[in-house]
């Protein structure tokens, strides 16, 4: 995969740990984004191409975990390499918005801050996997651990490879996400994500308004 030329579309990303509502949140934005005429494309990681689903699978369900942390991380790089040549530059380079719910950001964290790997090889497989095909802005959906957790238990799902670890873990993942927002505020826009989606979703709106200098021609619906 060769290095394209600067995309005309823009790339949104959405992170956060465990039920912050980054799906909810990503479907509410594309939504808003739709009704002005534009073309979005939703997507999320690990997957977002036929390549990078069977690995989702094989991530999700645990069974890359016996190969160690770092074949693991290597894996979810594999998955964005397939998505980001297959789904997310050709969107891009049609013009489309492509809004993706996890990227690069969620591998720093999980399994770096959080987990085993150190972030100098995290970085340096980042920075063959994605290169300069950074998102345009991050939106990092900030929650207190517990309370995203209530939410997913609430929903009754069986619970994959992630979920299950204990709540120090999930902490680790709430204070790298916020480091990374403190690290690189050009990109990211941290969103409290511990109210009502709607109050949510309204800040969002203005971020992304704010961050692409769409003002009042996207901002009233
Ligand atoms: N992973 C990794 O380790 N390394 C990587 O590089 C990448 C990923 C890319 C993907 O799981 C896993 O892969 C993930 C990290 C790891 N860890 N886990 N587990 P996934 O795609 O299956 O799930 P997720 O990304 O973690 O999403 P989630 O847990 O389903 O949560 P969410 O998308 O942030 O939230 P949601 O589905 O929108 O909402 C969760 C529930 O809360 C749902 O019932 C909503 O109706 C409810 N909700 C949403 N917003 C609100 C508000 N504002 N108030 C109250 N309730 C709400």
């Amino acid at each position: 995969m060769s290095a394209p030329a600067r995309a005309r579309g823009r790339f949104i990303t959405l992170e956060g740990g465990e039920g912050a509502g980054k799906s909810t949140q990503a479907r509410r934005l594309g939504a808003f984004l739709e009704q002005r005429g534009l073309d979005v494309v939703m997507t999320r990681e690990p997957g977002g191409s036929p390549g990078a689903e069977i690995l989702r699978h094989v991530l999700l369900s645990g069974g890359a975990a016996p190969f160690g942390p770092e074949a693991e991380t290597m894996l979810f790089a594999a998955a964005r390499r397939d998505h980001l040549a297959v789904t997310i530059l050709p969107a891009l380079a049609r013009g489309a918005w492509v809004i993706c719910d996890r990227f690069a950001d969620s591998t720093r964290v999980y399994q770096g801050h959080a987990g085993k790997v150190p972030l100098d090889v995290i970085m340096a497989i980042e920075r063959v996997t994605v290169g300069e095909n950074r998102p345009d802005l991050t939106l990092i959906l900030d929650l207190p651990a517990k309370v995203g957790l209530a939410r997913v238990a609430s929903r009754g799902e069986t619970t994959d490879r992630f979920e299950k670890e204990g709540i120090a873990f999930h902490n680790k993942l709430r204070a790298g996400f916020k480091a990374i927002a403190r690290a690189e505020p050009e990109r990211c826009r941290l969103i409290d994500a511990g109210g009502e989606a709607d109050v949510v979703a309204e800040a969002i709106r203005e971020a992304v308004t704010a961050h692409f200098g769409l003002g009042a021609r996207l901002v009233a619906s």
